[in-house]
């Protein structure tokens, strides 16, 4: 029997203040009647391709919840898919954006530079793992980051080819898309996609051989690269450190560092795509730090402006500095309300150490998420760092995915006011993200949504 009351040391996850209640409240069905207007609405003028995985309007958020139009309270376990650690809307997040848009919301840095730029850059290039001289450039989207990173290791190397992994995402852009491992949402039919991109067998533990161990399986990717590729035309390998929308997949341990001590060795630019997993969310700033990984270049966005659109890339100064002027930028990368936004939400992560409240948070959910999966058998793998956790649903005695329940799971939790999100190549992983600023209440109410609706989808009458 899973018990969501488990003792834990409440101490872990103190209660921090909030504007809103921190309760779990449904006071219509979902969606309410004013969310199925909006979708009405909708339907007429935005485009059929942008999906949403909820039918309900947001009305505010804080904390560890989101209110809906109708006036429904719901707890948030997706953070605006990782980008919300601080809260939807923390009000030092809130109070440094609206002083800076009173003075000027934009003068275009390739224009006329300001301060708040080159303070982001500062903490950047301060904060990313590695001991040696950086640089950093700003961009909007992670997407956006990702490109440019890529442009910067082709440049530097004037080598063409760049390796990505199965189960990687890394954006929607065509560069991007390529990159990407998934065919179906994010590919299928927008190609032909850019050239001399390659992909590269990943390190998946639950799904690879039980033997297999990180080293090995770095190995068999760098044997495919030589033979495939070799090393002198390639430029980049980039990688999650945990992947993210291909199922919060952890590698094996030593699966990184070797790869990335084969890149040093010639001269490949390793690029982390710490997009999901940066800014505090796996229990340290950066998820390579995990293993004492020193990247060439790290993307970085959500989590990085609490909710503004902000993305940059830090690296080598030696690799960033070889691109001439005027060959990276953008109208608004490094937008001055972004900035504002990211100083102030660097310094409530350091104030409020989001690092140790996401391993408090892996440490109340793991034990109950262990417990869920001996208890009802569908639960083949519990994995995660921090707060980007997840469970991976099988069908029961085997390790055949099952994306049908999955779907079911993350529909019910929602009809019961708990928002969760799926991923995975195989659509069968549901991820945990809370805000880092949750509660443990909400976090164990949260859980025992997931647990109650897991048992009442399983259990055979
Ligand atoms: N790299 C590792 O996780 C964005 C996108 C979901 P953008 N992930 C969520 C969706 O369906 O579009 C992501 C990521 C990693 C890059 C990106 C891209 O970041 O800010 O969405 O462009």
């Amino acid at each position: 029997m899973v018990s969501t009351e488990r003792e834990f040391p409440a101490s872990a996850l103190p209660e921090l203040d909030h504007r809103l209640p921190q309760r779990r409240t449904l006071v219509t069905d979902l969606p309410g009647p004013r969310s199925q207007a909006l979708t009405v609405r909708r339907k007429a003028v935005v485009a059929a391709g942008v999906g949403s995985s909820l039918p309900i309007y947001a009305a505010d958020a804080d904390g560890g919840v989101l209110l809906d139009v109708d006036g429904n309270s719901l707890i948030d376990l997706g953070s605006g898919i990782a980008v919300t650690g601080v809260g939807a809307s923390h009000p030092k997040v809130v109070a440094a954006l609206a002083e800076q848009a009173a003075h000027f919301t934009h003068t275009c840095f390739m224009v006329t530079p300001y301060e708040g730029y080159v303070r982001v850059a500062e903490q950047l290039c301060a904060l990313t793992p590695g001991e040696f001289d950086k640089r950093t450039v700003l961009f909007n989207s992670g997407a956006e980051a990702v490109e440019n990173a890529v442009k910067v290791a082709r440049l530097a190397t004037g080598r063409p080819a760049v390796v990505a992994f199965d189960h990687a995402y890394h954006g929607r852009t065509n560069l991007t898309m390529a990159l990407t491992a998934k065919s179906m949402p994010y590919k299928a039919n927008f190609g032909p996609f850019a050239p001399e991109i390659y992909r590269m067998p990943m390190s998946y533990p639950y799904r690879d051989a039980a033997d297999l161990t990180g080293e090995q399986a770095a190995r068999r990717a760098i044997s495919q690269i030589e033979t495939q590729i070799g090393a002198d035309s390639l430029a980049a390998l980039i990688i999650e450190p945990i992947q993210g929308e291909g199922g919060f997949i952890v590698p094996a341990p030593g699966f990184l560092p070797t790869l990335l001590h084969w890149a040093r060795e010639h001269g490949v630019v390793f690029i982390a795509d710490e997009v999901q997993t940066g800014f505090a969310r796996t229990g340290a700033w950066f998820a390579t730090e995990h293993e004492q990984l020193e990247p060439d270049l790290v993307t970085m966005a959500k989590g990085i402006a609490g909710g503004m659109p902000l993305a940059a890339v830090t690296g080598r100064a030696d690799l960033l500095d070889r691109v001439h002027a005027g060959g990276l930028g953008g109208t608004y990368g490094g937008n001055p309300v972004a900035c504002a936004a990211a100083l102030a939400t660097l310094e409530v992560m350091r104030e409020l150490d989001l690092p140790a409240r996401a391993r408090a948070i892996e440490s109340i959910a793991v034990p109950l998420l262990r417990d869920l999966a001996a208890e009802t058998g569908v639960i083949g793998d519990v994995r995660g760092r921090g707060a980007m956790l997840a469970i991976e649903l099988v069908r029961p005695g085997t390790s055949t995915p099952d994306p049908l329940l999955t779907k079911a799971v993350a529909a019910e939790a929602f009809s019961r006011g708990v928002l969760l999100l799926t991923c995975g190549t195989y659509g069968n992983v549901i991820r945990l993200l809370p805000p880092l600023v949750i509660g443990a209440d909400l976090l164990t109410d949260g859980i025992g949504v997931l647990a109650a609706v897991l048992r009442d989808l399983t259990s055979r009458p």
